[in-house]
C-alpha cells in the first residue's frame, strides 16, 4: 500500500516489518544515509528502508481501545488496521467498520450480552455509526434502506472456513425476523419457518472438517421477502455447489454430513432401517470420528425433526427422506469381487447381498434392477445398445456415483426450502453465506468453482467500494472527478483484476450422472424418491454417461446470483478467523493480515488511499493543527477558512475542502503531524529552559 511523501525524522513513531508478527511498533533513532535506524519495543535496533516504514500515531494507541471505524485512524495503513483490530479484539469488541463494511472477528466464545432482545431493540432504527459496530446495525440499515427506498438489499457475508459466516448469517436472520416479525407465540409463522430452515440445512449440508466442527459444505443465498408494511411475507433458500464427494469419502478427523450420525442415533427409526453404530457403515467409518464435542447426535436428530415440522415437511416426506439416507448407508456397504467373465464383477458376499437388498427395499426399487445398474453399463452404438460389464473398481465408482446423485438431489430439491413465497412482495433482503477462497494441497474442481465465485464476488465488492467513495465525495461537494480516479493505474488494475478462462478449466471437470441411475430411481415405488428424478435425461449422447455438468449449472447459478446482487443495494460483512486453533483471545497477526488482504478489506483501504483517504471535520482539524498557525487563531475566520490557511502555510497542495470536512491526500497528515511534533518539541524545550533559569 503506497504512502507517498513520507516525512520521517528522528523520534518519529513508525511500524516496521517483522517476520513473525507482520508489523511491530518502532521509533526512528537515526536517519543518515539511505536507511534509517529504528528501535523496536524490545530495545533492539534494526536498519530499515524508509519506504518500508509506515507512520504510527502513538497518542492514539495509548488513549484508545482502538477506533470503531478504520477510517478514523490517523494513519490509514495496513499495520494500523491490523493493530486496531487487535486492540479491539482484546476487549471483545469483535466488530469494526471500514466505512460501511463491517469486519467481524470470530470470538470463539459465547457473547450472549451482544445478541439479546435488548440489543436488537437498541439497534432498531438507530442511525448507522451511532452505536458500536454490530451485525445488527448492518441488518438494520438494510431494512431501513429497503423500507425507505423501496429497493431490495443484499448482505454479503464472506470469510474463510470457520471465520463465522454462518453464525453471522443466522444473527442477521434473527434480527430481520425481529424487526419484520409478527406477534410471537405461533410456531408456524413465516419468520419461525425462516429461522428453522437453518438447523435443517445444517443437518444436511454441514459436516465436521479439520477447520470447523460445523462447516457448511455448500453456499447459500437466503431471500427474505417483505410486504409493503415491512412484515416478512415469505422466504426462499437457494443452495450452491454442495460438496458431493463427502457423501462417499471422508478422512479422519472429518465427518460425513451431520444427518447420517443423527439418524444412526435416532433409536426406533434407526432400528426400523436396520442401522446401528456409524462404525458399521463404510461411508462413515473411513474416519474414526463419530461424535462432536458438546453435541448429542440423538438430540440433534430431534431438532432436525422439529425443524422439518415447522418448515412444513410432511411426516410422510420426512420418513422418505430418512429412509433415503438409510438406503445410502446400506448401499455404501455393498462390496464387489471379480466375476467369472473378464472384467466383470459380482456382489462380494452374503453381507453385501444383505445391504444390497436393504438399499433396494429402502429405495423402494427392484433389487435386480439396482444390481444391474451397479455392475453393468449400457452403451449406445450405431448398431444398437450393448450391455457392458463393469470390473470391481468401476462397480464401486458406479455405487458411489449413485449415492452422491441421490444425496445431492435430496438437498437441492427437497431441503431447498421455500416458505410462503409471496407473489406480491417486490422487495427482499438477501443474505449470502458462501465459502471463501480455499487453498488445499490438492485443489479439486470444487475449489476451482469456489474460487471462481469468490473472484466474481470480489469484483462486485471492489466496484461497490469504488462507488461508495465517489458518493462520499459527491455528498461533500468536492472537486473530484471520476476521470481523475481511473487515471490511477493501481486502482484500474485492481478492478479489472484477473480474467478467467472459465470454459477451459470448467470443461475439464465434468461430473457424471448416469442415465441408468436416474431411470432406476425414477422407477421407485416411493413417490418421493421417484419425484427426485422427474424426467429421465434425454438420450442424446452416445455413451450412457451424461455430462451433467455441475460446472455449467454452477456457472448459470452464479450468473443468476450476480444479476440478483446487481439489482440490489449491497452491504458487506467480512468475517475473520483470528487463529487456527479455534480458541478465544488468540490473535494471529500473519493469518489475519492474509485474510484482510484476500477479503478485500485492504483493497478497500487502497482504493480510498488512491483518492483522499484522510477526512477530518473542520473542528477536529483546527483543534489538532491550530497551533501550527497561531497567528490566524484569534481572527474571525471560520473553521473551514482556518483549515485552508493552515494547509497553505505548510505549502500543502491538492487537498480538498468539502462541505463539512477537509479531504487530504495520503501522506499529507504525516507532514502535518511531524510539523506539529516539532512545534510541541520546541515549546517543551522553551518551557524547560525557562524553568531552569527560573530555578
Ligand atoms: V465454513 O466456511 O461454513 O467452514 P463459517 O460458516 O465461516 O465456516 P461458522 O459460522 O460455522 O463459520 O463459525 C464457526 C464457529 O465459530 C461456530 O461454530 C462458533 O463456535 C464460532 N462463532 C462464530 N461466530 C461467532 C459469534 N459471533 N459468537 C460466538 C461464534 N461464536
Ligand atoms: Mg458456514
Amino acid at each position: 500500500m503506497p504512502e507517498p511523501n513520507m516525512n520521517f525524522r528522528k523520534g518519529a513513531k513508525v511500524w516496521v516489518e517483522d517476520k513473525h508478527l507482520a508489523w511491530v511498533p518502532a521509533e526512528i533513532t537515526d536517519c543518515r544515509g539511505k536507511q534509517v535506524q529504528v528501535q523496536i519495543g524490545s530495545g533492539k535496533t534494526v536498519l530499515a528502508l524508509p519506504e518500508k516504514l509506515f507512520p504510527r500515531d502513538a497518542d492514539e494507541e495509548e488513549e484508545h481501545g482502538g477506533v470503531d471505524d478504520m477510517t478514523k485512524l490517523t494513519y490509514l495503513n495496513e499495520p494500523g488496521v491490523l493493530y486496531n483490530l487487535q486492540r479491539r479484539y482484546a476487549l471483545n469488541d469483535i466488530y469494526t467498520y471500514t466505512g460501511s463494511i463491517l469486519i467481524a472477528v470470530n470470538p470463539f466464545t459465547k457473547l450472549p450480552h451482544l445478541y439479546n432482545v435488548h440489543m436488537m431493540e437498541q439497534y432498531k432504527g438507530a442511525p448507522f455509526g451511532e452505536l458500536s459496530p454490530h451485525v445488527f446495525a448492518v441488518a438494520d440499515v438494510s431494512y431501513r434502506a429497503m423500507m425507505n427506498e423501496g429497493r431490495s438489499q443484499s448482505i454479503l457475508v464472506s470469510g474463510e472456513s470457520g471465520a463465522g459466516k454462518t453464525e453471522t448469517t443466522k444473527l442477521i436472520m434473527q434480527y430481520l425476523t425481529f424487526v419484520g416479525g409478527r406477534a410471537a407465540g405461533d410456531d408456524r409463522t413465516v419468520e419461525q419457518q425462516v429461522l428453522e430452515s437453518n438447523p435443517l440445512l445444517e443437518a444436511f449440508g454441514n459436516a465436521r472438517t479439520v477447520r470447523n466442527d460445523n462447516s457448511s459444505r455448500f453456499g447459500k443465498f437466503v431471500e427474505i421477502q417483505f410486504d409493503a408494511n415491512g412484515r416478512i411475507s415469505g422466504a426462499a433458500v437457494r443452495t450452491y455447489l454442495l460438496e458431493r464427494s463427502r457423501v462417499v469419502q471422508i478422512t479422519d478427523p472429518e465427518r460425513n454430513y451431520h444427518c447420517f450420525y443423527q439418524l444412526c442415533a435416532s433409536g426406533k427409526d434407526a432400528e426400523k432401517y436396520k442401522l446401528g453404530h456409524p462404525s458399521h457403515f463404510h461411508y462413515l467409518n473411513q474416519s474414526k470420528t463419530y461424535d462432536l464435542e458438546g453435541v448429542s447426535n440423538a438430540e440433534e436428530y430431534m431438532k432436525t425433526r422439529r425443524a422439518m415440522d415447522i418448515v412444513g415437511i410432511s411426516h410422510e416426506e420426512q420418513e422418505a427422506i430418512f429412509r433415503t439416507l438409510a438406503a445410502i448407508l446400506h448401499l455404501g456397504n455393498v462390496e464387489f469381487s471379480p466375476g467369472r467373465e473378464h472384467d466383470s464383477s459380482v456382489v462380494k458376499d452374503q453381507k453385501s447381498t444383505f445391504h444390497m437388498q436393504m438399499a433396494a427395499d429402502l429405495f423402494r426399487c427392484d433389487v435386480n434392477l439396482l444390481l444391474a445398474t451397479l455392475y453393468t453399463r449400457t452403451i449406445q452404438t450405431r448398431e444398437g445398445s450393448i450391455v457392458k460389464a463393469l470390473d470391481c473398481n468401476a462397480a464401486v465408482a458406479s455405487r458411489d456415483a449413485l449415492a452422491k446423485t441421490v444425496y445431492a438431489r435430496l438437498l437441492v430439491d427437497k431441503i431447498n426450502i421455500s416458505v410462503g413465497q409471496d407473489p406480491n412482495s417486490h422487495v427482499q433482503i438477501g443474505v449470502l453465506d458462501i465459502y471463501g477462497f480455499e487453498c488445499f494441497k490438492h485443489n479439486s474442481f470444487e475449489q476451482f468453482c469456489i474460487n471462481f465465485a469468490n473472484e466474481k464476488l470480489q469484483q462486485h465488492f471492489n466496484e461497490h467500494v469504488f462507488k461508495m467513495e465517489q458518493d462520499e465525495y459527491k455528498k461533500e461537494e468536492i472537486n473530484w472527478s471520476y476521470i481523475e480516479f481511473i487515471d490511477n493505474q493501481d486502482v484500474l488494475d485492481l478492478i479489472e483484476k484477473v480474467t478467467y478462462q472459465t470454459d477451459s478449466f470448467l470443461d475439464k471437470n465434468r461430473d457424471y450422472v448416469v442415465v441408468e441411475h436416474c431411470n432406476l430411481l425414477a422407477s421407485s415405488k416411493c413417490p418421493f424418491v421417484a419425484g427426485l428424478f422427474p424426467s429421465p435425461p434425454e438420450e442424446s449422447s452416445r455413451s450412457s454417461y451424461k455430462f451433467s455438468s455441475v460446472a455449467t449449472r454452477f456457472k448459470q447459478q452464479l450468473q443468476a446470483l450476480m444479476e440478483t446482487l446487481n439489482s440490489t443495494e449491497p452491504h458487506y460483512i467480512r468475517c475473520v478467523k483470528p487463529n487456527s486453533s479455534n480458541r478465544p483471545q488468540k490473535f494471529e497477526n500473519l493469518s489475519i493480515l492474509h485474510q484482510l488482504r484476500c477479503g478485500g478489506v485492504l483493497e478497500a483501504v487502497r482504493i480510498s488511499l488512491a483518492g483522499y483517504p484522510t477526512r477530518r471535520t473542520y473542528s477536529e482539524f483546527v483543534d489538532r493543527f491550530g497551533l501550527l498557525a497561531p497567528e490566524f487563531m484569534d481572527t474571525s475566520y471560520d473553521e473551514k477558512r482556518l483549515t485552508e490557511k493552515i494547509l497553505q502555510k505548510l505549502n500543502l497542495q491538492n487537498f480538498q475542502l468539502g462541505r463539512t470536512k477537509v479531504f487530504l491526500r495520503a501522506g499529507q497528515i504525516g507532514v502535518l503531524d511531524s510539523r506539529r511534533a516539532e512545534v510541541l518539541d520546541m515549546a517543551a524545550k522553551r518551557i524547560q529552559h525557562r524553568l531552569r533559569t527560573f530555578i
